[in-house]
């Protein structure tokens, strides 16, 4: 009888505590999360039931008054007296703080709550708990009110003896839980369907009861966690149409001492670009992972790097992918379930075992590489696309580079041939982008300096339909052309932008020669402008440049007429065939001293200025296109069409 007394004194005290400090036995507190963990507790116990080979279904309720039922088919809760507490053991697991380890008898438990701890935390916070066994014919119930025993154990009842199995009632406390007012359906449902893919084969039912119409929902996957990696994959297209599922148990040793390491994987990529992994350790979620998500990486990684060597996978001079870009599109989950977890914190985000890792990394290595060899279909498709996400990645970063030395404010960083305006106004601010460095010096001598700025291009510019983005971005030119405008790019997949109320002048003009060298250096501008910087074109800010053919003087008058075209040059003589015309043909803007430039293509008070149109771009890629193409025939047609202009140019 003293024995019994002291006990019942200390449990008290126990339970008190908790009563008094909740946050601390409560991971979540006294807010939502708290609330739900006091239910967690109760459905990992019976989970744990099912994992020990003993039930098969769990039943959860939301009942209509607000309380919570948990149900399982195993074994029941122990109801006998306990030798050494004189108690039922029922009430010794929900009254005792420390009543886990006890009864104990199996190596490790999987689920998350501390079993035995849990549930007299639970009892603790509740108004009420009512707790029945099945086992052996009989219905035992105990019922707690705050935590004490209001009606000790005692058959209610007898069952067929095939019936066995727990069932726990419990209603939270509102004064502990003050700003909550119930249970969130979907927020369990979410629980009970990753339980389900956890556990694998266990029936969870979840029933609420609560609202006018009942609601009910059965989990139950035979898939593992290849089901539950393309669950999280649903929504996505997929690159491969079958998930990987690697499931093994391993002893790993630490210290001298052996532990048995279950560690299951699944895994499916989409053709998307995020990465959803999911981390699990003895089915609690980790969400900052920890050694299982290393082990996995490392082990992933090797195996596909390996891979990709021994198959002759990737092109020379392709970057090599990077842990990141073998995971571009995934979906996994890594779940391990081990002895004695332990955690970075309370929270349990990140598991800290190192023989997690040890388990892990040995066994995605030697079976993720057996399923690669079996599917070689599904090796492929990883390594392209991790090929591609390098690619990507190369190109985003030189992108991100440029955008950066493109900073307007940072006029250090502007291309040594630009000679810049003295206007930092982009309204009235002019550039002028000319074909050629003598044109350009040209151009420099005539400018207005005040808003004229000059950037002067060699030769032809990268066709930047044919060359990947990492060659455009290596180009001088074009690097010059985009730190000048000073607004990024866009259009190089990652996440370079093209900003247009960075652009530094409101007028890019393009000058180029009137000839058929000049017309082609205009085209790739105009497919590189189209592709990159589009918002350009749309905002009407391009523009091209009408440098005259010919310039014409007749007889004595020494006043020098431009003539744009050659439809104009014959009319201008035919008007004047009276008169004796000294013609001047230019064939380049080279051939314009400064002050000719000026006064014909660059003076805004006399110049002709096109302003660009999509159209215009797209007529100049489709001719460009039949002129680079593979197609014959059409080239020929143009050539035969436009030979007496070639003509002219000679
Ligand atoms: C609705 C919640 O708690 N089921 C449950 C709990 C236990 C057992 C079976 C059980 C376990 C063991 C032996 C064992 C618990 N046992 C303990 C303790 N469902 C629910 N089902 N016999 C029965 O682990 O050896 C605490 S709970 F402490 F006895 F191990």
């Amino acid at each position: 009888m003293s024995t019994y007394s002291a006990e019942s004194i200390k449990v008290l005290k126990g339970l008190e505590g908790v009563r008094k400090r909740p946050a601390m036995y409560v991971q979540g507190g006294t807010g939502i999360d708290g609330y739900h963990q006091l239910l967690t507790e109760i459905i990992d116990n019976a989970i744990d039931e099912a994992l020990a080979g003993y039930a098969d279904e769990v039943w959860v309720t939301l009942n209509a008054d607000g309380s919570a039922t948990v149900r399982d088919n195993g074994r029941g809760i122990p109801v006998e007296v306990m030798k050494k507490e004189g108690r039922p053991a029922i009430e010794v697991i929900f009254t005792e703080l420390h009543a886990g380890g006890k009864f104990d008898n199996s190596s490790y438990k999987v689920s998350g709550g501390l079993h035995g701890v849990g549930s007299s935390v639970v009892n603790a916070l509740s108004t009420f708990l009512v707790a029945e066994v099945a086992v052996d014919g009989k219905l035992h119930r105990i019922r707690f009110d705050r935590g004490e025993v209001t009606e000790a154990v005692h058959v209610v009842g007898s069952t067929p003896k095939s019936v066995h199995g727990s069932t726990v009632t419990f209603q939270p406390d509102p004064t502990v839980f003050k700003e909550v007012e119930s249970f969130d359906y979907q927020r369990i449902k979410r629980r009970l369907r990753e339980l389900a893919f956890l556990t694998g084969g266990v029936k969870i039912t979840l029933v609420d009861e609560r609202g006018d119409e009942q609601r009910h929902e059965v989990f139950m996957e035979r898939g593992g966690l290849g089901a539950f990696a393309a669950y999280l994959a649903k929504d996505n297209k997929l690159l491969y149409d079958k998930p990987v599922f690697i499931h093994a148990t391993t002893s790993v040793e630490t210290e001298g001492v052996s532990h048995d390491i279950e560690v299951e994987v699944g895994l499916i990529h989409t053709t998307g670009y995020g990465q959803n992994v999911l981390t699990y350790a003895n089915m609690i979620t980790n969400r900052d992972g920890g050694t299982q998500l290393t082990g996995f990486k490392t082990a992933y990684t090797r195996v596909l790097n390996n891979y990709a060597k021994a198959k002759n996978l990737l092109k020379k001079g392709d970057p090599a992918p990077t842990g990141d870009d073998f995971l571009e599109g995934i979906s996994c989950v890594v779940s391990v379930k081990l002895p004695d977890p332990q955690f970075e914190s309370q929270a349990k985000v990140k598991l800290l075992n190192p023989e997690a890792q040890t388990a892990v990394q040995s066994v995605v290595y030697e079976k993720f590489a057996e399923v690669l060899e079996e599917n070689p279909r599904v090796g492929k498709a990883i390594i392209e696309k991790a090929a591609n996400a390098a690619r990507a990645r190369e190109a985003a970063r030189k992108a991100r580079d440029l955008v950066r030395r493109a900073n307007p404010l940072e006029n250090d960083d502007l291309p040594g041939k630009l000679a810049d305006c003295q206007s930092q106004d982009p309204s009235v601010s002019e550039i002028y982008i000319v074909e050629g460095d003598s044109a350009g010096g040209s151009a420099k001598q005539g400018r207005e300096r005040r808003f004229q700025a000059i950037l002067p291009l060699r030769g032809k510019i990268l066709n930047v339909e044919k060359a990947n983005i990492g060659r455009i971005l290596k180009n001088a030119e074009i690097r010059a052309m985009i730190a000048a405008i000073g607004a990024g790019i866009e259009g190089t997949g990652d996440d370079a932008h093209f900003n247009i109320e960075d652009v530094r002048y409101h007028r890019i003009i393009i000058m180029t020669d009137a000839d058929v060298d000049g017309s082609h250096i205009r085209t790739l501008l105009l497919t590189f402008f189209y592709r990159y910087m589009r918002p350009l074109i749309d905002a009407g800010y391009l523009y091209i440049a009408q440098p005259p053919l010919f310039g014409v003087r007749f007889g004595r008058s020494r006043e020098l007429q431009y003539v744009f075209d050659e439809g104009d040059l014959q009319r201008l003589l035919k008007a004047n065939a009276s008169r004796k015309p000294e013609i001047q043909r230019f064939k380049g803007l080279g051939e314009m001293n400064p002050e000719q430039l000026w006064e014909t293509t660059m003076n805004p008070e006399t110049r002709v200025l096109r302003r660009v149109t999509i159209e215009d771009v797209l007529e100049a890629s489709e001719t460009f296109e039949m002129l680079m193409g593979t197609e014959v025939p059409p080239r020929r047609e143009f050539i035969e069409d436009n030979a007496h202009r070639a003509q002219l140019d000679l």
